[in-house]
């Protein structure tokens, strides 16, 4: 059931890349009762907060050169079009003769890092590990050197938490798809994606059973059409199935969305979110995420990279990254030898340095309490049994005595300490009208970051947070409950008449109910005082589309597709079109269209779809280019992902009567990829693709 569960889910994509892998369902529907709790797997991870990232292969032999050419790194196989029977001859010559796995963890720990994620195997498909499922492995070097499992002793040797990078894409494996665009020489003929899977798997079990309790898998590779959720959830299983308490990052899965690292919504497996050399702005309350980063501008060694980050810079992105609430995974690309470049090694000192002396700011610490960044540098908190450690860095030391915290109520306050002096450094402090102020000492003890720890009691810090508007839903047919949430000390007031709260507008305790359209606007208030801006969110009662009579000459069973040809930048009104259109028939899979990938096209899809009850239905168009969706006599737009654009989503929310609804639905491709998905969600269902059965068309 599963399968086909998952495969349907699938069908919509533009490749329609239902798989023949045969899950083991035990496996996938066991896993979900299988987890570990989250929290209890992350604890570890969270109190770490900072780890060293190793890209290192055979790449780093060419040193990022070909050619002439010096803008390579891992991955020069496919940037600089080394063809693979060239490239492969760098494995018998790969031996790191200074390859020492102890002096890589000494110097992590001394950098304060808790733990080390490597390369396995990169994206060129060589293997740092005597692999029984290729001879593209280490035992094909002039080393001969089981390299990750000396690095799991030495790991292990040092008290260092280990994690294996995984590439999903292998540019080497011949089953392997797709094939990079440059290589025609190599045939994809007999390839079969199926099997890699098998490979992938079969090398994902050794490295979870050869080497000990691991500690993170780190997939990566993920982004290619033929990798699917669905080998990303049994891939997800296997992991957690070896070793249940491993945490899995989200490139396992389908998840990621680009660079921000973080998933697209629910229904994807992964342990925390990557983002990639970003920080994401605002942090993201609840969710687990690490942001990986080069220390210059290459993953793996580059002899010409001179674009070094200076300790400054990346103190201040471990301190950022932890007052946000992640990880930073810091990053080294070894020489060949084995050796670190020694302008790595000389940051990760000054790092350790730092840490060493004011770690107790960033380990185990939570996110920011405060709603914004502050100018002068950023704040992480410690919450225990008595009260909490507020830890404020200070970037750029002010000129005058006094560092003003804007937000920060005095309440509970017992101490305020300068970190990293040789004693502890009392510092004086008073109440300001919208938060406070500490006097500092002329002189800075460090010179990029400095630590005041102020010690609060009781359930303090007070912090002048704006109210969060929680909701069941924006758009309602008949009521929705509303939750508003101020941080301890802090009152709220608000108001649906779209007045202005004041002390008098009613306190909100508990939960509410709203039955009509209005506008929340809500206010923190401390001792009587507003102290925070004013929130709002505006909340809809819809009235259901009403549904119409099926014309007697509709057939069930799908859309009516009418292509037109075109240059197109905007979803076009095809109604005034001059050429008449090709009917390309009825479709209930949008995804399976004729001819899809066709350039300077439009489609225009028409007919009825059927609303099994009353309510409100969200809906999910991903296209590539442009589309938008329209439902009702009188059209009105659910669904606008207008736009030259890659394949995205945009939802909508329609609130539908039991029974047909008139669909209008109109998408185009310019030049390039092509995609088009329809997904719909009954009230309280999950998003899926719109059957057949639903659908209808003249
Ligand atoms: O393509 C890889 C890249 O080489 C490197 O490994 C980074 C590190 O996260 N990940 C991919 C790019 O997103």
């Amino acid at each position: 059931m599963l399968r086909r569960t998952l495969s349907v889910f699938l069908l919509g994509l533009a490749g329609c890349q239902g798989s023949t892998h045969s899950p083991d369902p035990r496996i996938v529907e066991g896993f979900e009762y299988a987890l570990a709790p989250a929290d209890a797997r992350m604890e570890w991870w969270r109190e770490a907060r900072f780890g060293l990232f190793i890209h290192w292969g055979l790449y780093s032999m060419l040193e990022g050169e070909w050619d002439g050419g010096t803008g390579h790194a891992e991955w020069i196989r496919t940037t600089a079009q080394i063809p693979l029977e060239e490239y492969d001859q760098l494995q018998a010559d790969f031996n790191p003769v200074n390859y020492d796995p102890d002096a890589w963890c000494r110097l992590a720990k001394r950098a304060g890092m808790k733990y080390i994620v490597i390369t396995t195997k990169h994206h060129d498909g060589f293997c740092l590990w005597p692999s029984a499922q290729t001879e593209f492995d280490v035992e094909g070097t002039a080393a001969r050197r089981d390299l990750l499992g000396e690095l799991a002793e030495a790991a292990r040797r040092h008290g260092l938490r280990l994690g294996w990078y995984h590439s999903i894409m292998d540019w080497h494996h011949p089953d392997y798809l797709p094939r990079r665009g440059w290589e025609s020489d190599r045939s994809s003929e007999g390839a079969d994606f199926d099997r890699y899977v098998d490979y992938l798997r079969a090398q994902v079990t050794e490295l979870l059973t050869d080497y000990g309790p691991i500690d993170v898998m780190w997939f990566d590779g993920e982004w290619e059409a033929t990798w699917t959720s669905e080998y990303g959830r049994e891939l997800y299983a296997l992991c957690r199935e070896l070793q249940p308490q491993v945490i899995v990052n989200n490139r396992v899965d389908k998840g990621r969305a680009g660079m921000a690292g973080l998933d697209k919504g629910p229904g994807f497996v992964g342990d925390f979110g990557t983002p990639e050399q970003e920080v994401p702005a605002g942090g993201l309350p609840g969710v687990d995420w690490e942001t990986c980063m080069t220390m210059n501008r290459y993953w793996g060694w580059n002899r010409a990279d001179t674009q070094w980050k200076s300790d400054a810079e990346l103190l201040h992105t471990l301190i950022d990254v932890a007052s946000k609430g992640g990880n930073f995974l810091l990053n080294v690309g070894p020489k060949p030898d084995g050796s670190f470049p020694p302008q790595a090694v000389e940051r990760l000192e000054a790092m350790g340095a730092w840490m060493e002396v004011l770690g107790e700011s960033i380990y185990g610490t939570q996110a920011s309490p405060f709603d914004a960044t502050f100018e002068w540098g950023r704040a992480t908190m410690r919450r225990d049994h008595e009260g909490a450690d507020l830890y404020l860095h200070v970037f750029d030391w002010p000129r005058t005595p006094q560092l003003i915290v804007p937000g920060l109520d005095q309440a509970g306050l017992e101490s305020a300490t300068l970190l990293g002096t040789d004693a502890p450094y009392p510092l004086g402090w008073q109440g300001l009208e919208q938060g406070m102020q500490l006097f500092l000492p002329k002189r800075k003890p460090h010179p990029h970051a400095n630590v005041i720890k102020l010690r609060f009691t009781g359930s303090g810090p007070v912090v002048y947070r704006k109210p969060r508007i929680e909701a069941e839903k924006d758009r309602f047919l008949k009521a929705t409950r509303v939750r508003l949430y101020a941080d301890p000390g802090l009152a709220i007031h608000y108001t649906t008449d779209g007045s202005e709260p004041t002390v008098d507008s009613p306190e909100s305790v508990g939960s509410f109910q709203l039955t009509e359209t209005c506008t929340v606007r809500a206010r923190s208030f401390h001792a009587g005082r507003p102290v925070s801006e004013i929130v709002e969110r505006r909340f809809e009662k819809l009235t259901p589309l009403p549904a119409v009579e099926l014309p007697a000459d509709a057939q069930p069973g799908g859309l009516r597709v009418m292509r037109y040809g075109g240059s197109f930048e905007q979803v076009p009104e095809l109604r005034f079109h001059a050429d008449r259109p090709e009917d390309l028939g009825q479709h209930a899979d949008l995804g399976a269209i004729p001819l899809l990938s066709k350039e300077n096209q439009a489609l225009e899809i028409t007919g009825w779809i059927y609303a099994e009850q009353t309510g409100l239905y969200r809906f999910a168009l991903t296209s590539d280019d442009g589309s938008t969706l329209r439902l009702g006599t009188s059209e009105e737009l659910i669904v606008d992902n207008d736009g030259l654009h890659g394949a995205a989503t945009e939802t909508g929310v329609a609130a539908l009567e039991q029974g047909w609804h008139p669909v209008r639905l109109v998408w185009f491709n310019a030049t390039g990829s092509a995609a088009l998905r329809l997904e719909w969600a009954a009230p309280m269902r999950a998003l899926r693709p719109v059957a057949a059965s639903e659908l209808a068309s003249r």
